[in-house]
């Protein structure tokens, strides 16, 4: 289809979301798209395929936008952000202000007023694309912090559309969020929405006291009312494609790779796994340190036991994230040098972002898989290591903050600021009885198998369609 074809069409169908589904990427020198990885892009893949959709999105590059381009059967259409926005929206009020805002303001959130005019400003060039993307009478499913004035502002560009949003992370209580300056504008915002989604009950909940408070919407319940219209709000829980990490998990290559990391890393130790983005909700600092303790307390020796911590890059020039991984590098460094043996090392750090097939192979080769952010909208790892135990072996230790907590409540539950329990967590998962291990890993792979990622975006379709 010609680009001129792509841009003067409408839509049924349109994703809004901070970054296109797809990534520039080399293939024997020549510069093509390919699929981002990721769970939110497989799972609004068929959707958007089925209803002809299109996704306005950043490609990630700072400056001038291509032109709108097929993919598949999804219409891309890139939206610009120069690098000055770039810096205000995205490095400022998204990830300075709103991100540890929203996580319990575990790091002290920012607030400028310059980084907020490129916030309004990048939002509202959003909105327009969407706009000028959506056919008559069309759904536009927004997502997340980066974008929430953007239902408001579409609202008034296109009242004929249908408008959901939904967060992926954490929505806080009212004495955090009312330290925002822009509290009303972000609550009006996302009130331009028909449907507004969170990932826990407790999200909803916080977001129907606060637009009452300081938004003037009225009612109760999942039901309210905000100019003049009728605003759902509720809790839709993300989840994983089952099927699809429990194949790989099962795959012959996937499996021998999964023994020869065993292999590596000592036969007759059991390994204990964390896999995060370097980010300093997960978590990741507490955990080494309790792992530490695991070997100075002699629950556990060098000889029984291994913990290999992944840690993708995430968000390096922000300075919070630097600070966060030299401390993380100091800590493992401090426990190696202090329990390790020539040629025995107790951490193994990887800082890189594994392959899908060598992570699967990790989560097989896991005797523990250790989740313990301070506070998650989801988890999306959780359910992964889950739906790769198919033969219903592995202990999930896992944060009571984590999004995925209530559902996964077979779960070995933990204090993740809780050094001791978390050593002695270790030492249980380490030691538990196969037969009771068996007990909780299946409880929760019937959890994560029956609600699986399709059935989180076709029940908020849903809702946006206003069937449900
Ligand atoms: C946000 C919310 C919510 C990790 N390491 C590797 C790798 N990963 C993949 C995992 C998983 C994803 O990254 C991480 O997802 P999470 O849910 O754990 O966390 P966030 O990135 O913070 O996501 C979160 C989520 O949105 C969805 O709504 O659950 O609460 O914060 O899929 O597998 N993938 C590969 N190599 C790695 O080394 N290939």
């Amino acid at each position: 289809m010609a680009e001129q074809e792509i841009s003067s069409r409408r839509w049924p169908m349109v994703v809004v979301a901070n970054t296109l589904p797809v990534r520039r990427t080399k293939e024997k020198g020549r510069s093509i798209w390919e699929v981002s990885p990721g769970g939110l892009v497989s799972a609004l893949q068929p959707i958007i395929q089925r209803a002809q959709g299109a996704w306005v999105g950043w490609t990630g590059t700072a400056g001038r936008a291509p032109d709108p381009f097929m993919h598949g059967d999804i219409a891309n259409i890139p939206v610009p952000i120069g690098a000055a926005e770039l810096r205000g929206f995205y490095q400022g009020v998204c990830n300075r202000t709103l991100w540890p805002l929203y996580h319990d303001a575990i790091r002290q959130p920012e607030y400028h007023r310059h980084w907020w005019v490129h916030y309004r400003a990048v939002n509202e060039r959003f909105a327009n694309a969407a706009a000028k993307t959506v056919a008559p009478g069309g759904l536009v499913w927004v997502h997340d912090y980066h974008l929430h004035l953007v239902p408001g502002i579409l609202r008034k560009l296109r009242g004929d559309v249908r408008i959901g949003f939904f967060l992926h992370i954490p929505f806080p209580p009212e004495e955090l969020f009312t330290r925002l300056p822009w509290r009303r504008q972000i609550l009006e915002g996302t009130l331009g929405a028909d449907v507004v989604g969170f990932q826990t009950k407790a999200g909803a909940h916080n977001f129907t006291r606060l637009a009452q408070r300081y938004a003037a919407a009225r009612g109760r319940g999942s039901r309210l009312q905000f100019a003049g219209r009728s605003v759902h709000v509720a809790a839709y829980p993300i989840s994983i494609d089952f099927e699809k990490y429990e194949s790989v998990a099962r795959h012959p290559a996937v499996l021998n790779h999964a023994e020869e990391l065993r292999k590596n890393l000592g036969s007759g130790r059991k390994i204990i796994l964390g896999v995060d983005r370097l980010d300093y909700t997960k978590g990741i600092d507490v955990r080494v340190k309790a792992f530490g303790e695991l070997l100075s307390r002699e629950l556990q020796t060098i000889d029984d036991t291994v913990f290999v911590q992944v840690a993708v890059p995430s968000r390096e020039r922000i300075e919070e994230y630097q600070e966060l991984r030299s401390s993380v590098e100091e800590l493992v460094g401090q426990i190696n040098g202090r329990f390790g043996e020539v040629g025995v090392a107790p951490v193994h750090y990887l800082r890189r972002n594994l392959p899908f097939e060598e992570l699967i192979a990790m989560y097989r080769a896991a005797d523990v898989m250790l989740v313990t952010p301070y506070c998650d909208g989801m988890n999306l790892v959780a359910k992964e290591y889950v739906a790769t135990r198919f033969d219903n072996t592995g202990v999930l230790i896992l944060s009571e903050f984590a999004g995925a907590a209530p559902e996964l409540h077979n779960a070995q539950l933990v204090n993740p600021h809780d050094v001791d329990s978390l050593a002695e967590a270790m030492h249980h998962g380490l030691t538990l009885a196969p037969k009771d291990a068996k007990k909780n890993m299946r409880a929760m792979r019937r959890v994560v198998k029956r609600h699986t990622v399709h059935d989180w975006a076709n029940s908020f379709m849903k809702s946006l369609k206003g069937k449900g």
